[in-house]
């Protein structure tokens, strides 16, 4: 079943707000957080961004029959970690950005230093914050713990990070090598986003593999709409420099593919996603809507 598009952007826009109200409340740290390591954590977590990850934890547990608002404490985590790759990603060393999300990065509002701290600071507040939630329930807890730093460590995220500044020095020409990182640097916390709802709905076997499925269709439509975006986008509805990947000579799928073929690919990834998120029925029905704004955004 297919929800009318209007009433579905008033769902997200209100889940975005939730999570929004959460991660400020994770934020009350005591005295012993120095301020200015507060105020630079809160200038990228609660300065703006999609919420895509936290919202499809709370869609996910939602449509294995849970209430969505269990999986809040997930939800956060996310958001954090994907908050301090962003903030680490902007450095110098790294991608060298000046603005994220419509504002300058973090590093030029409180130098490399801080910048570098709070996104140490906000990648093992996120655990913390998963093991105090769920320590009534410690399978929760671990298996959020396990997929949140598998997919963010050396075979997720970090990996991928690194093999991409590798392709730096060597160039990407194969389409399979672009996925390879892709799935490392982007795609898995995006699955991770799933299945954590998922276990915290302490779902069955069957609906985690549908959930992976889901994820893993839509975190590479989720990577090739935002190369797209990179090359056709607007960098004032997107709120940062576009087009920089291929001016560095970095291969992008529109670059190996070709603008028509790739918008192909990703259309044809969202149909898979939805085809697994029929799988539960009516309450995956949010899941569908959301996939389709992956390839529909213009941020
Ligand atoms: C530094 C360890 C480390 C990892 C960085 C994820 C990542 C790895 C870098 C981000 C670089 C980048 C722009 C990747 C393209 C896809 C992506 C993750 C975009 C940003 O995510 P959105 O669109 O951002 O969800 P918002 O601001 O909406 O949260």
């Amino acid at each position: 079943m297919s929800l009318a598009s209007s009433t579905i952007s008033e769902e997200f826009t209100r889940l975005r707000r939730e999570v929004e109200a959460a991660l400020k409340s994770e934020l009350q740290l005591s005295e012993q957080c120095p301020a200015t390591l507060r105020e630079s954590m809160e200038y990228s977590l609660l300065g703006g961004g999609k919420r895509f990850r936290p919202i499809l934890a709370l869609l996910a547990c939602e449509a294995c029959g849970a209430d969505y608002g269990s999986a809040m404490p997930a939800a956060c985590a996310l958001e954090m970690v994907h908050t301090y790759s962003l903030v680490h990603d902007d450095l110098p060393a790294m991608d060298d950005d000046d603005m994220r999300r419509g504002r300058p990065t973090n590093h030029v509002r409180f130098g490399q230093a801080m910048a570098i701290l709070a996104g140490d600071a906000l990648l093992t507040l996120a655990f913390e914050v998963i093991a105090k939630h769920y320590r009534k329930e410690p399978e929760v807890a671990a298996n959020c713990c396990f997929e949140l730093a598998a997919a963010a460590g050396p075979e997720g995220m970090v990996g991928g990070q690194t093999a991409d500044l590798s392709a730096e020095i060597e160039p990407v020409t194969e389409l399979n090598q672009l996925e390879m990182i892709h799935r490392r640097k982007t795609g898995r916390l995006i699955t991770a986003s799933l299945v954590m709802g998922g276990h915290v709905a302490k779902a069955d076997p069957r609906s985690l593999a549908a959930l992976t499925e889901y994820g893993n269709s839509v975190g590479l439509a989720f990577q090739i709409a935002d190369d797209l975006l990179d090359s056709t986008g607007n960098p004032e509805k997107m709120g940062k420099s576009v087009g920089k990947d291929s001016d560095r000579g970095k291969a992008t799928y529109p670059g190996l593919m070709g603008i028509e073929e790739s918008r192909e690919r990703a259309v044809k990834l969202i149909e898979n996603a939805i085809a697994s998120s029929r799988v539960f029925g009516p309450n995956g029905a949010k899941l569908e809507a959301m996939a389709r704004f992956v390839i529909e955004r213009e941020h």
